[in-house]
């Protein structure tokens, strides 16, 4: 029987010399991450970690973070990673809920998930003060350990990876996936889509822990033999710039939001970034003329796609040498769509409907939220998304908002994004969202932005006027410094709408 575990797949690929890893510290060969990832597994189960637990990673990006990772798939535990800037109650949450074995945890994180009640830690780096009982330092454990390690065998359906995902009420939930869920989505996005391929050199902007990220820097790259970049530093236009004249990578994994502050960034227009076969971009919407910038400051085609992790990864994509502005592109092989109506019939190409997606790489079950899981993974390996989409008849996909960011205004739907666009075509808008507010029991769109050039509120609201519907201006603009981000590197709409 074929062994699913994603150790044997993804590990397995590289040669022993060639570099798996590029790391603050220098490049690591795949040879020395298997030793690394092995030795990782042998502490973890040293630790009591056995097949089916949790081992939380609430670490920075470096080596530690990915041999643990896979050194827990190994020995056929689960895998789930925690944002590392969270205070000691959001850690408690995430500790009871995912009742972890074991956690991996740096010094920065240290006290707030000891505050938080964590034991039987694992600690990279020398915290200040030392470790507790329980604590084990992670060169010193780690480096005892024999570099012998058979992957234990893993079915495809083996829960192996719990990606955390917000959902519209807040409280993040663990979807539960299976270990065949990055074979395929390897075969299906990585290979098939992207065309990953060993002189690959995959540079992520968000964090490891934002599955997006994760995959597509510690995962994909490996089963094709390629090199994925790892930094412990908080993304900013300037590191980016950095991390790309200094290791020259081929693929950059960005989100909408630091496209927009690389461009800003006063010296974006003297960055050589040729060597960059393409940028992807998920997370959030790309907006049009957000990608239309980036094209003509930096000259690299953008893959816009859309993913999520009750899908575990990207299932709408643009093509490379196939991107069409403004869209989401098509279904990537390997998965079915439906654009369904309220009522769960499939609407005609062209109108708006709730977009259900079908395909191998999706979620069992949200951990633990039987209500939840049957109202959002409504059949067998099927997931009814939040995301409103229409479909053009060559078969491009684009994005109308969430269903749960829908604001009723005078009784009429509106879209956020559709205002949001219009906003971004003003020369002196850099970026801007769109949230519903309450005012004498109604709901209306209230608008933030941060701009380039000075431009007041009314100018704002009547260039909406002259472009949308009536009804569809915002009436509140408020002018902001920035904008607040979620870890993941997505614009925080609830911040804004509370
Ligand atoms: O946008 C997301 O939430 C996402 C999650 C997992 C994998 C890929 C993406 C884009």
């Amino acid at each position: 029987m074929e062994s699913f575990n994603i150790t044997t797949r993804f590990l397995g690929a590289g040669r022993a010399d060639a570099t798996a890893l590029i790391t603050r510290a220098g490049p690591i060969s795949y040879g020395e991450l298997r030793s690394l990832a092995a030795r990782a597994g042998n502490a973890l189960r040293a630790l009591g970690v056995r097949r089916g637990d949790r081992v939380l990673i609430a670490a920075g990006d470096g080596p530690e973070f990915v041999a643990t990772w896979y050194g827990a798939q190994q020995i056929g535990a689960i895998t789930a990673e925690v944002y590392t800037y969270l205070r000691p109650k959001d850690y408690r949450y995430f500790v009871d809920y995912t009742k972890p074995k074991v956690v991996l945890a740096d010094p920065a994180v240290l006290d707030n998930l000891r505050a938080a009640g964590a034991s039987d830690l694992l600690v990279t780096g020398y915290p200040r003060g030392g470790l507790r009982a329980g604590e084990h330092h992670f060169d010193t454990l780690v480096g005892a350990q024999s570099d012998r390690l058979d992957p234990v065998p893993v079915a495809a359906d083996d829960p192996a990876i719990w990606k955390f995902t917000t959902g519209s009420t807040g409280a993040p939930r663990a979807c539960v996936l299976p270990a065949r869920s990055p074979h395929r989505s390897f075969e299906w996005y990585a290979r098939g889509v992207l065309g990953i391929g060993e002189d690959d050199v995959v540079l992520p902007v968000p964090k490891l822990f934002f599955g997006y990220a994760r995959d597509l820097a510690a995962l994909f790259p490996f089963g094709a033999g390629a090199a994925g970049v790892v930094f412990p530093e908080r993304s900013r236009a300037e590191t980016i710039f950095e991390l790309i004249a200094e290791h020259r990578p081929t693929i950059l994994v960005n989100v909408p939001t630091m496209m927009s502050a690389m461009l800003a960034h006063p010296d974006a227009a003297r960055q050589d970034l040729s060597c960059l076969r393409l940028c992807t971009s998920a997370g959030e919407p790309l907006p049009p003329e957000l990608h239309r910038r980036w094209l003509d400051t930096f000259g690299v085609e953008v893959v816009d796609g859309i993913g999520s992790s009750e899908a575990y990864h990207i299932y709408l994509s643009n093509r490379p040498g196939r991107v069409r502005p403004g869209t989401l592109g098509e279904l990537v092989p390997g998965y079915r769509a439906r654009v369904l109506d309220e009522g769960g019939a499939e609407v005609p190409d062209g109108e708006v409907g709730r977009l259900e997606i079908t395909g191998d790489t999706v979620a069992a079950e949200y951990w633990q939220e039987p209500v939840k899981t049957a109202r959002t993974f409504v059949r067998e390996r099927t997931v009814l998304s939040g995301d409103l989409v229409s479909r053009d008849a060559d078969g491009f996909y684009r994005f109308h908002g969430r269903a749960d960011d829908l604001l009723k205004v005078g009784g009429v739907w509106i879209a956020p994004a559709e205002i949001e666009n219009c906003l971004l075509t003003h020369h002196a808008v850099r970026e801007c969202v769109v949230v519903g507010e309450q005012a004498g029991g109604l709901s209306r769109p209230r608008a933030y932005v941060v701009a380039t050039s000075p431009v007041s509120a009314e100018e704002l609201k009547a260039y909406v006027r002259g472009r949308l519907a009536p009804h569809k201006f915002p009436r509140e603009i408020t002018l902001v410094p920035s904008l607040p981000q979620t870890a993941n590197g997505k614009v925080d709409r609830r911040a804004l709408a509370a």
